[in-house]
């Protein structure tokens, strides 16, 4: 009876590379063009934007923190009856192989009081905190009131909420 056990071994031995390589290393959910829309007056939020890109394995963003301002919440613009308001979101799902934008009119960062410093240097560092433990620095751009018109498309402001 020990002949089966002889021959399970080698096979196994066989089987467990073929295994890792079919599974690979899975892609990550990434973010990309992130930027902030710095605020004209320090006392008025500014708001960030950006691209999530699920992974092979979908997962939630939980929430964004910075170093670089006082503090950063999830906002989603929604229109409703011809009135344009927005609501803090808690989470938002990012889909395996999906794509989901914070852009202009839609879900946004809300960030509060952004650092001097940050903005002399023209760029600030966010941690996107996902469902699965995941950890994501990203770099954000900030681009002034002024060099808005400059070097972005300029996106429209969301009517009646206060500038993003
Ligand atoms: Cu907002």
């Amino acid at each position: 009876m020990r002949a089966p056990f002889a021959l399970i071994a080698p096979v196994a031995a066989l089987l467990a590379p073929l295994a890792l390589t079919a599974c690979g290393d899975p892609a990550p959910t990434y973010i990309d063009q992130a930027w902030v829309r710095l605020s004209p007056s320090k006392d008025r939020p500014s708001a960030g934007y950006f691209v999530a890109h699920g992974g092979d394995t979908g997962t939630q963003l939980r929430g964004v923190i910075t170093d670089y301002a006082l503090k950063v919440d999830m906002h989603e613009t929604v229109s409703k009856d011809g009135m344009t308001t927005m609501q803090a979101i808690d989470s938002v799902d990012i889909p395996a192989k999906g794509e989901v934008a914070f852009a202009p009119g839609g879900k946004h960062l809300m960030i509060l009081g952004v650092n001097d410093t940050a903005i002399s240097r023209g760029k600030m560092q966010f941690t996107f905190l996902l469902a699965n433990g995941d950890r994501l620095l990203v770099d954000a751009v900030i681009r002034k009131p002024e060099g808005a018109a400059a070097t972005a498309p300029a996106p429209a402001p969301a009517p009646g909420h206060d500038g993003h």
